[in-house]
Order: structure tokens, then C-alpha cells, then sequence
């Protein structure tokens, strides 16, 4: 059978993305409605080659509705996702509000697919940050084999998770830098120093510093205990999907890198893997692409990790600081895995195994 499925937030970043991944993997769509805000309505988009009008989003959207993808903020989401789930709508929401609820699955297909069976609580079901998605991924085969038991993390998060408006600042800057900035190999380093200087304060909207050309320490806003909330969603949600007794510590960080995520990982087991262990059970392992050949250069980038549904893992070493540790670096795509796929992986187990 067929379902009627709503997209909420049609028009961003990835509730487009959610409409192309449907499209792809031929979901079951009866009737796909497309909400987002009243700026939208009578603007057209499209699926399976056909012009599909946005609607605005308002309380009496859902009646009908069977499935709800959910991507147009947290507060949006916190509005509408009881409205819709009261309905009998389905929903999967892809923002941070109802993660941490115990009566909401948090999901990753992959890693915790069973927990879906909580979605009668409230008919509400989070898709995790994209963050974690990934690095769970990655590390659920490892941690079946070998229990981890700490999980030391650092990011580097592309532009394209804070969306559109951050990605348009990281092109203006660096092309206003690139243009601006005079300097070639034969001059010396005192005078592109000096080029700098003017953009070291440059006016910014989306972030609180320059993006191009930079790295920020800060994804989200900071917490009493002087982490940032994207570094604590990664705590919280690990423990969540995957097990509440292992440690996790994340320093997340935000590069100007257009598409993927990418992820250095370092882990602490209680039974000793091998780094050639550890790249066989990954190689098995769904939803993972291994990609690590030192000696031909090869390992995750995100170019590579662009476009793709498999999370990338390469850099396999062992950590040779203890005696049973492992380094690893991860690349998965944010709009992608991330969250879009990640919401519509959701929805195929739901009508697989419940609806
Ligand atoms: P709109 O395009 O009409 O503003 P992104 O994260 O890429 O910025 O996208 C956010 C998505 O959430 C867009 O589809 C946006 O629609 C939607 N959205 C934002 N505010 C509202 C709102 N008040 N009601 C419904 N949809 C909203
Ligand atoms: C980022 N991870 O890259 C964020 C975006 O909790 O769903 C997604 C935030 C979230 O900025």
C-alpha cells in the first residue's frame, strides 16, 4: 500500500533533501504534501518530475496525514508534532526538542532499530543530531565486539548544518578575501600577514567570527559546564542510542567545508581489537563504506562523503598511548545521513514492521 506523507520545512536545506530521498528510494508515497512557512505557500517544487505546491504549514495540515517528516525547527516541531501525532500522524522529527524525552525513540536504523517499538507513547519518533549519527554508525560493530567503554571525540562540522544563510557568509567571505588579499609565493610572508589584518574583525550575521578560512570552537550555544550544546547532544545521544554506560567527551568544531561532516574518533575498549580486527568488522558492517589505503592516500574526505549514504570510515590505527584503543576518522554526510536519510531509513522500518 501507499502512504500520505507531509514534509515540514519543504523548502529547507533538508526537507528538500527528505523529498529527493524519498524520490530515490522509491517510498511507498500515496500523497506527498509539502508544508513550510506562509512565505512559501504557492511556491512549487518538485517530485518524481512533477510540480508539487508548498502549503502553509497551519494546525489542521495533518488530518489524513499518516507519516509526518519534520524539519523546521525546534519550535516548530514542539508546536506541531502533538498536533499531527494526535491526528494518528506518524512523526519523525529531525529537530533537537523531543530527543531526550523517554517516551520519544531516538533512532538510528543501523544501530537501534528496535527502540521504534517505543513510538506509541506519543507517535513521535527524533532522529538524531547528525553529529552522532554518524560517529554511532561507525562505532555500534565495535562496540558489539568489544564493549567500549570511552569515546574521546572531536569534529569538524561542515557549513552546511547551520544552512543556507551560513553557507551564502563562508562564500562572501572567502571571496572577498580571495579578491582583496593580493599576495604570491615571491612576496614574503610579512606583507600577507599585513593582508590579513583587515579581516581579522570582519561584520558577521550567522557566526560569531569569520568562517572562511578559520575554525570556530563553538557549534551551538555554550552550557553551564562550558561545553557547547552540539558537544553535549553528543554525549546525551550516544549514551541514548546506544549504551548508557559508555563515556563520551566531544570537542566540536566548525571548518569551512561545504558538505560532510567529518569526525576524528577515539575509543577505549574493554576487550583488545586490532586495528586489523577492527577493519573487518567495519568492512562487514551496514551503512559503512571503508575507505582506508595509506600507501595510496586514501582515506574520507568529504568530497568523497558528498552525496553518498554511506558513512566513510578510514585512518584505522590502533592508539598506542593504552592497551586497548583505537583511532579512527569519520565522514558522513550531514544533509544526507545526517538527517534526511536517516528520517526516511526511520519511516521504511515503521512500515515494515508497524503500520
Ligand atoms: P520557509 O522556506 O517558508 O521559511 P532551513 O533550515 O534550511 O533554513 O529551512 C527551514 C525550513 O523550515 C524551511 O522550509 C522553512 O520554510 C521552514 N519554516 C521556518 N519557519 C516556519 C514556520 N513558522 N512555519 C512553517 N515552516 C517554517
Ligand atoms: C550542525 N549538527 O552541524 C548541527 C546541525 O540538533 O539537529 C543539526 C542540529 C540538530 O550545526
Amino acid at each position: 500500500s501507499a502512504y500520505k506523507v507531509a514534509v515540514v520545512g519543504a523548502t529547507g536545506a533538508v526537507g528538500n533533501m527528505m523529498i529527493q530521498v524519498l524520490e530515490k528510494r522509491n517510498f511507498p508515497v500515496g500523497e506527498l504534501v509539502l508544508l513550510a512557512s506562509e512565505r512559501s505557500a504557492g511556491k512549487t517544487l518538485k517530485y518524481k518530475g512533477k510540480d508539487l505546491p508548498v502549503q502553509e504549514l497551519t494546525e489542521s495540515s495533518f488530518k489524513g496525514i499518516e507519516i509526518g517528516l519534520f524539519s523546521a525547527g525546534g519550535s516548530i516541531s514542539a508546536k506541531f508534532a502533538p498536533i499531527a501525532a494526535h491526528e494518528g500522524c506518524i512523526v519523525i522529527d529531525n529537530t533537537a526538542h523531543f530527543r531526550m524525552d523517554p517516551d520519544v525513540p531516538l533512532v538510528v536504523p543501523e544501530v537501534n532499530p528496535d527502540a521504534l517499538a517505543g513510538y506509541t507513547k506519543r507517535n513521535i519518533i527524533a532522529n538524531p543530531n547528525c553529529s552522532t549519527i554518524q560517529m554511532v554508525v561507525a562505532l555500534k560493530p565495535l562496540h558489539d565486539a568489544a564493549r567500549i567503554k570511552r569515546i574521546v571525540v572531536s569534529t569538524y562540522q561542515s557549513v552546511s548544518g547551520t544552512g543556507k544563510d551560513a553557507l551564502e557568509e563562508m562564500l562572501v567571505q572567502s571571496r572577498d578575501m580571495a579578491t582583496h588579499i593580493q599576495w604570491t609565493k615571491e612576496d614574503g610572508l610579512d606583507k600577507l600577514w599585513n593582508s590579513l589584518s583587515p579581516f581579522r574583525t570582519v561584520k558577521t550575521t550567522v557566526y560569531p567570527h569569520r568562517i572562511a578560512f578559520e575554525c570556530l570552537p563553538q557549534i551551538d550555544v555554550f552550557m553551564d559546564n562550558g561545553y557547547t550544546k552540539e558537544e553535549m547532544k553528543m554525549v546525551w545521544e550516544t549514551k541514548k542510542i546506544m549504551d548508557p554506560a559508555i563515556q563520551v567527551t566531544a570537542t566540536t568544531v566548525r571548518v569551512p567545508t561545504f558538505f560532510g561532516h567529518s569526525e576524528s574518533v577515539n575509543i577505549e575498549t574493554e576487550r583488545k581489537l586490532t586495528a586489523r580486527q577492527a577493519t573487518d568488522l567495519l568492512s562487514k558492517a551496514p551503512g559503512i563504506k571503508v575507505m582506508d589505503d595509506p600507501a595510496n592516500k586514501k582515506y574520507p574526505l568529504t568530497a568523497l562523503a558528498a552525496g553518498e549514504d554511506y558513512t566513510l570510515v578510514g585512518r584505522i590505527r590502533e592508539d598506542e598511548s593504552i592497551s586497548n584503543g583505537l583511532n579512527l576518522w569519520v565522514v558522513s554526510d550531514n544533509i544526507l545521513k545526517g538527517a534526511a536519510l536517516n528520517a526516511v531509513q526511520i519511516a521504511e522500518i515503521m512500515i515494515d514492521r508497524y503500520l
